[in-house]
């Protein structure tokens, strides 16, 4: 029961004792219609990757995973539609499509064990949103079982379908609330002749923000990726790996660019037409591009890696929140300030706090702002929440930009939604799954909820 009662960040904790493997949609029908009957609580898990603690059993919910339900249904090589189980992970999809000449339009550091289901149910970003916009957009339907078991089979493998209200779009981002996704049918694009990487080094915020500008208006219709990382966040790679940096020298920031497209020598030319420019106008004080694809997986690593590279030292909090690009980077500054005058920071073990780091998705105005602890504490807690989020809704930024509201944000829910959205939200909650539910194993009913436990 270990792995399913547990969480990446190991945050979250349940003692759930059964976790059901349903094999197609009719048995999680059966599952649900059954626990719905007998007023069981359930938590719908796929490959557990998530941040915010949604698929953990906290309230010891009965675990259903997808896991066996693995199965590549279609996928048609003109349209480039793809139909997949949910328990597909996603690695094993886009290398599916690899083989066809086409992509996953998704891609994130997770991709080795999260499954479709997962993704679809958190609407998770990535990576290349910048370039291919967010699952919303490019899922064309779902099949997905409500907690009564009814089957909703809304497969549909069109691009355009204007019947009526869109459905499928509440269970894109729906953390399970309202169903479990069984199958997905997403469109996906050709996959890039030619990928080009580079990385740059930064003396101000300021200054990769005009660097973001010339990238968009030189790389245009090729820029597929436009990631920002701090100092403090390679810090942290190079610590825990103990590698070569990118750069000879050190700077405040960084950010990986990548370019994708179908002829190789043109993308390579504007790229290092782009990266002479922007040194030149002092924009950029130093930048690499990657010669072949083991750099182009280097650089990446120096990305993708800071999740795990963050976490090594004993846990993280972890905030993934949308803030207007001018403004992005002050809410680490002010969030290392507070942790540093509460004297919580310091690199002897009676610290708890390692470091503050800010990287993220600067294409899509998405911060991850991450507080690397050796412990989870409750002072550090209480120096960033409620703060954070405070902050958050005074700039009316969100509070979720890609990882959810799980069981770690439900309390703060009002800073980015307004009471009115929220009661629409409970009324479709109340449609969906109008009976409470309880524990398997103990009488007490949970206050107002569900299929899944609040
Ligand atoms: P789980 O963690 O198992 O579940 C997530 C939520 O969805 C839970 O609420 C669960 O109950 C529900 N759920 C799962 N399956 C179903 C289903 N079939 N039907 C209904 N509900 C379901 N996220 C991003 O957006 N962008 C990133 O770049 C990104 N990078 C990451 C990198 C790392 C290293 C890690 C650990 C996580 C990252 N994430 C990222 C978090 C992201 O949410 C998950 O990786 C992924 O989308 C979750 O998929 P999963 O299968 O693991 O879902
Ligand atoms: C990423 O962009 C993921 O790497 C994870 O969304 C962010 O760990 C995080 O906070
Ligand atoms: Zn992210």
């Amino acid at each position: 029961m270990e792995p399913y009662n547990g969480d990446w960040m190991r945050k979250y904790r349940g003692h759930c004792k059964l976790v059901l493997k349903p094999a197609s949609t009719e048995e999680v029908s059966k599952i649900l219609k059954y626990c719905n009957d007998n007023l069981l609580a359930v938590v719908p898990q796929g490959g557990n990757t998530g941040l915010v603690g949604g698929s953990v059993p906290v309230f010891d919910e009965i675990v259903i995973s997808t896991g066996r339900m693995n199965k590549i249904r279609s996928f048609d090589e003109v349209s480039g539609v793809l139909v997949v189980d949910s328990g597909v992970v996603l690695e094993v999809a886009d290398q599916f499509l690899a083989e066809k000449g086409y992509l996953f339009p998704l891609d994130l550091g997770a991709k080795g064990s999260c499954q479709i289901g997962g993704n679809v149910s958190t609407n998770a970003g990535g990576l290349r949103l910048l370039r291919y916009g967010s699952l919303h957009g490019t899922v064309l339907g779902l099949q997905a079982v409500l907690p009564d078991g009814t089957i909703i089979d809304d497969l549909c493998t069109l691009r355009k379908n204007n019947t009526g209200y869109d459905l499928k779009q509440l269970f894109i981002g729906g953390e399970g609330t309202i169903g479990m996704i069984t199958a997905v049918s997403i469109q996906c694009p050709q996959r890039p002749k030619a990928v080009n990487v580079a990385f740059l080094g930064a003396d101000s915020f300021e200054k990769i923000q005009l660097a973001f500008r010339e990238a968009k208006a030189q790389l245009s219709e090729i820029l597929s990726a436009f990631e920002l990382m701090d100092s403090y966040s390679q810090d942290m790679v190079h610590r825990v790996r103990q590698n070569k940096r990118p750069l000879d020298g050190e700077y405040p920031f960084y950010c990986l660019i990548e370019t994708s497209g179908s002829n190789s020598e043109h993308d390579a030319e504007k790229l290092e037409k782009f990266l002479e420019d922007v040194m030149s106008k002092d924009i950029i004080a130093d930048g690499v591009l990657a010669q072949d694809e083991t750099q182009i997986k280097s650089l990446w690593s120096q990305r993708e890696g800071i999740t795990e590279c963050v976490g090594h030292f004993g846990g993280t909090y972890k905030y993934d929140v949308s803030i207007p690009l001018k403004d992005l980077y002050r809410l680490v500054d002010e969030t290392r300030e507070r942790i540093e005058a509460a004297g919580l920071k310091g690199d002897t073990d009676e610290f708890p706090v390692v470091e503050v780091v800010g990287y993220g998705h600067m294409g899509d105005c998405n911060l991850h702002l991450n507080v690397a602890v050796r412990r989870y504490d409750k002072r550090v807690e209480e120096v960033l929440e409620p703060f954070v989020y405070e902050w958050i809704g005074k700039i009316n930024g969100s509070i979720s930009a890609e990882h959810g509201i799980g069981i770690a944000k439900k309390q703060y829910l009002g800073f980015s939604r307004n009471n009115t959205m929220i009661d629409l939200m409970k009324q479709i909650k109340k449609l969906y799954d109008p009976l409470p539910k309880r524990r398997l194993s103990s009488v007490p009913f949970y206050k107002t909820h569900p299929f899944k436990a609040e």
